[in-house]
């Protein structure tokens, strides 16, 4: 019985060997379809040991996600691997050292996803702000003949800080322009733009109302949001994230927003996704969604689609379309 999802399950052909990291579950439709053009696919969770060894051996080309973890111990199950294309733009999961070492290709998907997660990003800064969700259940309940709901807070002229200024940062500070409000930001590269730099990330969240991280996760980046940023953020700020739950101390963050240090969260991604702590789930100043920053169908096959333009090209002996400089 052969495990393969390829329709040509022929060892002996000179078809590329794509494996996907990921399950057939997870993987959509139109990157399935795409990938099946560049070679012979086939979904390593759902592979028996033997047919792993197997198809490890003949594998060129792995495909990941964002949240794939790509060990040297992992490669070494793929000796023969040349390239590894992502679905997503973050590669934390991936030891980049280890991908250098074997000469290994990594490609991601930058830009197509960017509008969605500023437009996430906003909405949440909207929603903590306005209120959106509460006052929606308020009259849900029934409560608005007794009175109108509680004032909440205007969100036009604030300053809004982003820690990360890349290319989703930016897109986040667009947003904001179009709010009037005023941008801040740190960014761990230093780049000066029109938008007021600030050298550190505790002078940005002094001057923040809203703080933004959208850095990529790394060990500089560790659990930098900790209990002094979040107190420097202070009673009437409010902090989003839509980058990684490493980036923040969860428990600092837990016990700012239960004493009230800070103002609110909106959290799109955690540190033991997709766990979330009871307590952050417990809390009423919070808005939390399960990683959704790139997850509309039109990010999504934009998405697909670079992925299988990044493998056609290489298959076909040609520099990939978006390589991950390492
Ligand atoms: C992924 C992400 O896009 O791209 C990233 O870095 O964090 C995610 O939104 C998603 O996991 C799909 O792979």
């Amino acid at each position: 019985m052969s495990f393969s999802v390829s329709p040509d399950d022929n060892v002996a052909s000179d078809r590329p060997v794509l494996v996907s990291l990921l399950p057939s579950r997870a993987m959509p439709g139109i990157l399935r379809e795409g990938l099946e053009q560049c070679g012979r696919l086939y979904f390593w969770p759902e592979m028996r040991y033997e047919e792993q060894e197997r198809i490890g051996t003949l594998a060129s080309v792995l495909i990941g996600t964002a949240s794939s973890r790509v060990t040297a111990e992992v490669l070494r199950r793929f000796p023969a691997c040349r390239m590894i294309a992502s679905f997503g733009v973050g590669y934390d999961g991936y030891d980049m050292a280890a991908l250098k070492r074997r000469g290994i290709v990594l490609t991601n998907t930058p830009n197509v996803l960017s509008d969605d997660v500023a437009d996430l990003a906003f909405a949440m800064i909207l929603n903590l702000s306005r209120g959106i969700g509460r006052a929606d259940s308020w009259l849900r309940e029934g409560r608005w003949p007794d009175g109108g709901f509680p004032l909440q807070t205007r969100v036009s002229g604030k300053r809004l800080g982003i820690f990360g200024l890349g290319r989703i940062g930016s897109e986040i500070a667009r947003r904001g322009e179009a709010f009037h409000m005023q941008i801040g930001y740190t960014d761990l590269t230093g780049k000066n733009t029109k938008w007021q730099r600030f050298p550190t990330l505790k002078e940005l969240a002094v001057w923040s109302d809203y703080l933004v991280v959208i850095v990529p996760a790394t060990e500089a980046t560790h659990h930098v949001v900790d209990a002094e940023i979040l107190m420097a953020l202070g009673t009437k700020g409010y902090l989003i994230n839509v980058a990684r739950g490493s980036v923040v101390n969860t428990k600092a963050l837990i016990d700012s927003l239960k004493t009230r240090t800070i103002a609110g969260a909106g959290l799109d991604v955690f540190e033991n996704e997709p766990y979330v702590e009871a307590e952050l789930k417990a809390l009423p100043n919070t808005i939390l969604t399960p990683h959704i920053g790139t997850a509309t169908l039109e990010t999504r096959r934009m998405m697909a689609d670079l992925v299988v333009r990044n493998v056609h090209a290489f298959v076909n002996g040609n520099k990939p379309i978006t390589p991950v400089a390492n």
